[in-house]
């Protein structure tokens, strides 16, 4: 009995020592000054890694909308700090819902992005087409993600040639 313990202790030590917690601020002007955006709004993390969601200004908060087969869907309350473990790896996109119509969208790319097809065609026929401002701004997070993924194949193909 008291081994099991232990072992679970132990295990939830480990957990806590390995992933990794990162912040993510809902802000009403971002630092390249574009209006009611996530920062960082394309953020890479391992699977167990979490998030905590910043009220950094008021009036925001976070609701997922597209998220990888099998994980689980999240939302929090409007101006309260948030945070979500995502062990599932893939592609989570997400919203401000009082913003979506401002293109308020944030990615975060947990492992590989497995999904990288289906977040596109979500995005673009469900969440762009809300957007009445910013318009493209999700789809260029998206396509970040594309090009990050060539510069590295690009590097590995270079690294490979004799
Ligand atoms: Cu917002």
């Amino acid at each position: 009995m008291k081994k099991i313990f232990l072992a679970s202790v132990f295990s939830l030590i480990a957990h806590s020592a390995w992933a990794a917690n990162h912040q993510v601020q809902m802000l009403d002007i971002g630092a390249d000054k574009a209006p009611m955006v996530f920062e960082p709004a394309v953020l890479h993390i391992a699977v167990g890694d979490s998030v905590t969601f910043l009220p950094t200004n008021k009036g925001h908060n976070v609701e997922s909308k597209s998220v990888p087969e099998g994980a689980e869907h999240f939302k929090s309350e409007l101006d309260q700090e948030f945070t979500v473990t995502l062990d599932k790896e893939g592609i989570y996109l997400y919203t401000c819902p009082p913003h979506s119509m401002m293109n308020m969208n944030g990615v975060i790319i947990v492992g590989e992005p497995v999904n990288l097809e289906e977040s596109k065609e979500y995005a673009k026929s469900r969440m762009e087409r809300r957007a009445m401002s910013n318009k493209g701004r999700l789809m260029q997070y998206l396509d970040s993600i594309d090009s990050q993924a060539a510069e590295q194949s690009a590097e590995a193909d270079k690294n490979a040639a004799p």
